[in-house]
């Protein structure tokens, strides 16, 4: 399959070069990175290896069977704009935070998928992608169900040899995601720590406790999503990628702007909507929009 993955950071480089052993691949991203893969390939090393050939481009090629969308949450209105004139079969949106899908769906005119994704990876230099945790993607239509098209993709991966699950429940996995981004992401960027890191101890008590308050957000708003389950899919996360740098913690090691308000911030506004208390959360939300602020970038 003709398959173009944009957004070409960490995830998405690693997503991009595994279905590049196997499909047709254009990677969309910026330079240094871009120049690197089209001089001398991608290399992918830690828990996969190999060295792929995909296509790089600084912009949207003319047609794709299948885009994946991997660029940051407050990038996904450009994502859907640069993807418009793109001629596509589907859209599917491998992101952090929420309401990515109706930012795409709203632009383009195929049907947009959602998914999951739990691989940890990170870009060490141009031109290199490691991955640090073989995870999980789970993919399906945002509103739950399933349909031909998500089995299709969803085979498309799995050729790839990508652990894939097609799931009925999507609008359940992505709260369950959220719940661990807010715990994970938050804990290991403003602590400092790998993601092993948030298992126990404070920093687990933290992130368990960020993760809990975006369960009862999610029960307020009619998803079934105990406590002991977000913090179930939160260790269990944890675990696979315990030696990743989460994205938000490689955000503030590069003076990179984070996904705070799709993740935190989506928590404490939904929770103030619904008379949830997210007293973690909003201190989490506060402390990195106060660095990000200090950076200049925002
Ligand atoms: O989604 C992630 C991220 O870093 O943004 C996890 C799964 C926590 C991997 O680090």
């Amino acid at each position: 399959m003709d398959v173009l993955v944009f957004g070409a950071g960490s995830l998405g480089s690693l997503l991009g070069g595994l279905l590049a052993r196997e499909h047709e691949v254009t990677l969309v991203g910026r330079d240094p990175h871009m120049r690197a893969i089209d001089e001398g390939g991608l290399h992918i090393t830690g828990d996969a290896e190999a060295t792929v050939r995909p296509t790089a481009r600084l912009d949207a090629p003319e047609s794709a069977e299948l885009a994946v969308v991997c660029v940051k949450s407050f990038d996904t209105g450009a994502a859907a704009t640069a993807l418009a004139d793109c001629a596509l079969d589907a859209c599917l949106s491998v992101q952090n935070g929420m309401g990515n899908e109706a930012v795409l769906a709203d632009r383009l005119e195929c049907p947009v998928l959602a998914g999951t994704c739990t691989y940890g990876a990170v870009r060490p230099e141009p031109g290199t992608v490691r991955c640090t945790g073989i995870g999980e993607l789970t993919i399906g239509p945002p509103e739950g169900g399933t349909s031909a098209l998500v089995e299709r993709v969803g085979q498309v991966f799995e050729a790839a040899s990508v652990a894939t699950a097609v799931v009925d429940d999507m609008p359940a996995r992505l709260v369950e995601k959220l719940a661990v981004n807010a715990g994970i992401n938050a804990t290991t960027a403003l602590a400092r720590l790998e993601n092993g890191a948030v298992i126990g101890g404070d920093a687990g008590a933290l992130a368990g406790a960020a993760a809990r308050e975006a369960a009862a957000v999610a029960r307020a708003e009619g998803i079934d999503l105990s406590d002991r389950a977000a913090e179930r899919a939160l260790e269990s996360v944890a675990a696979d990628t315990a030696a990743n740098t989460s994205s938000m913690h490689q955000d503030l090691l590069a003076g990179r702007r984070t996904e705070v308000d799709a993740i935190n911030g989506y928590v404490v506004g939904r929770a103030d909507e619904l008379g949830v208390d997210a007293p973690v959360n909003r201190t989490f939300a506060r402390l990195l929009r106060a660095w990000e602020a200090g950076q200049g970038l925002r």
